[in-house]
């Protein structure tokens, strides 16, 4: 039976030409345990300490049962413009392995996007689970563009990692359609869109904290829906492109402009 796991690039990482060959090829490169741990659990202490004022959760990120919220609503957004400006959470981004990563990766100076996202996703809402998409819808500019997907924190298949489709990109740009159900993120991809072939080809891992996921903007993924009874799914993507490159106006601005 073929593995739905992610394959590890641990072994590339000091490898340049075979990490742009296997992103070449596969459109991800997933990584264990070298993301900057300290930074990490000091963004979600933080993010924690706003979800905890707000009454979403306990000191331990264990949902109160207020809501559920999502991205959109008044009260979620209340929260996230402070999520969004916490420094913790600004720097995760920022550090110098992922700096460094992508500059290999494109052969070049990477550039961070100003945009940067912070989701906080709440149990017993999984019909506002992001939905499968490709980041060139969002982000536009230049398609060599990669996100860095992470939690903050420990993030187990049932609290809703991210799940991709390995060389997806190759199939190029695909138009998005209208999800009406959603309350953000409200282009995606269904299902008769998506090559028949691929369709039972996602893959994904249980995360822990430092390990993290990069892929190119045409690569097809989604999120997984938090099935946990009380816990919240905190996590952050982060885009990066080389300098000089074409960029949108959004990529420019902090998330909804906050
Ligand atoms: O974390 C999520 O729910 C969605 C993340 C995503 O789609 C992305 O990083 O592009």
């Amino acid at each position: 039976m073929p593995s739905d796991e992610f394959v590890e690039s641990n072994p590339l990482l000091d490898d340049p030409p075979a990490l742009r060959s296997r992103m070449r090829d596969e459109g991800y490169l997933f990584f264990r345990g070298i993301g900057p741990k300290e930074k990490l659990l000091a963004a979600r202490r933080d993010v924690i300490a706003l979800c905890r004022e707000a009454r979403w959760c306990d000191g331990d990120g264990r949902w109160t049962g207020v809501g559920p919220f999502t991205e959109g609503d008044r009260e979620y957004m209340a929260v996230y413009q402070k999520v969004i400006k916490l420094p913790s959470f600004l720097a995760v981004p920022e550090d110098r392995v992922f700096m460094k990563l992508i500059g290999n990766i494109i052969g070049g100076e990477a550039m961070l996007h100003r945009l940067r996202i912070g989701r906080i996703t709440f149990p017993n809402n999984v019909q506002q689970t992001t939905a499968a998409h490709q980041d060139h819808w969002y982000i536009r500019g230049a398609p060599d563009t990669y996100t860095i997907w992470q939690p903050l924190g420990e993030c187990p298949r049932e609290l809703g990692g991210l799940a991709l489709l390995p060389r997806s990109q190759k199939n190029g740009f695909i138009e998005h359609r209208f999800q009406a159900e959603k309350k953000y993120a409200g282009h995606g991809l269904q299902d008769d869109q998506i090559p028949a072939a691929s369709q039972d080809q996602w893959l994904t891992a249980d995360f822990g904290v430092g390990d993290f996921l990069v892929f190119h903007s045409f690569t097809i993924h989604k999120a997984l829906p938090n099935l946990t009874r009380d816990r919240l799914r905190i996590s952050t993507d982060n885009r990066y492109q080389r300098a000089g490159d074409a960029i949108a106006e959004i990529s420019t601005k902090s998330h909804y402009n906050l």
